[in-house]
């Protein structure tokens, strides 16, 4: 069975919203998460990671909140920040700013151990995070005779938003400041919020996927 790499129950519930009760089973498995300034990097890396862990196949959840007038911070820090200033301090931040739009990024990495087509390997800053992600050739040491890393299939999901007062008590995160549409995310069940949101749109294009493998 699939499982669904994360530290984070919010995540499982809406990958099961969206996939259907019983498709996916929780690995609380905290990969390590290189420093990248995009996603696409670090889920990749941690599905080559927990692909070894689970020996079965694995999809990995990045996500994250990028504020526009911040360049995209939090960003890939969105986990560290939200654990260090809270949502609370992040809105007020958001509030000395005149645009207060946002967006949130979703990348499920997939592996399993099999050759496909994979996406090509993620570079950001250089050859030295593209190292970092791919991970050393044949890193298990299990003598596979694998040349290259494990191929990983990635997709992407985006939404665009704004960041608000809080408001709803639904969802998990950043959910109650960000607002799609005239809702905050926290306002939304998790079918409606899978319907327009970075993780929906990214698990859209997973399971049309994932159906024809
Ligand atoms: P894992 O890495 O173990 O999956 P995590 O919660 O640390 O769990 P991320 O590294 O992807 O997940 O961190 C993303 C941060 O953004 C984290 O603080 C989440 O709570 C938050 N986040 C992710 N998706 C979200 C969503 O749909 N709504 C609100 N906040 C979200």
């Amino acid at each position: 069975m699939l499982r669904y790499v994360t530290t984070n129950p919010g995540k499982v519930r809406e990958a099961e919203a969206y996939l259907g009760e019983g498709t996916v089973n929780r690995l609380d498995f905290d990969y390590a998460e290189i420093q990248a300034t995009k996603l696409a990097p670090i889920a990749a890396r941690g599905a080559r990671e927990a692909y070894r862990k689970a020996d079965g196949p694995v999809l990995v959840d990045d996500a994250g909140l990028f504020i526009e007038a911040l360049d995209g911070f939090p960003g890939p820090y969105s986990s560290y920040v939200e654990e260090t200033l809270g949502i609370d301090r992040v809105r007020a931040v958001a509030e000395s700013l005149e645009d207060r739009r946002a967006a949130f990024r979703c990348t499920l990495a997939y592996c399993d151990g099999d050759g496909f087509a994979a996406s090509p390997d993620p570079v950001d800053r250089g050859d030295r995070v593209a190292a970092a992600a791919a991970g050393p050739a044949d890193a298990d040491g299990d003598g596979d005779g694998r040349m290259g890393p494990l191929p990983v299939k990635l997709f992407e999901g985006y939404v665009p938003g704004r960041i608000v007062a809080p408001r709803g008590d639904g969802g998990f995160g950043y959910d109650p400041i960000f607002e799609h549409d005239g809702e905050t995310f926290a306002e939304m069940g998790a079918e409606r919020k899978n319907a327009v949101s970075h993780r929906g749109r990214a698990l859209e294009k997973f399971a049309e996927w994932y159906a024809d493998r």
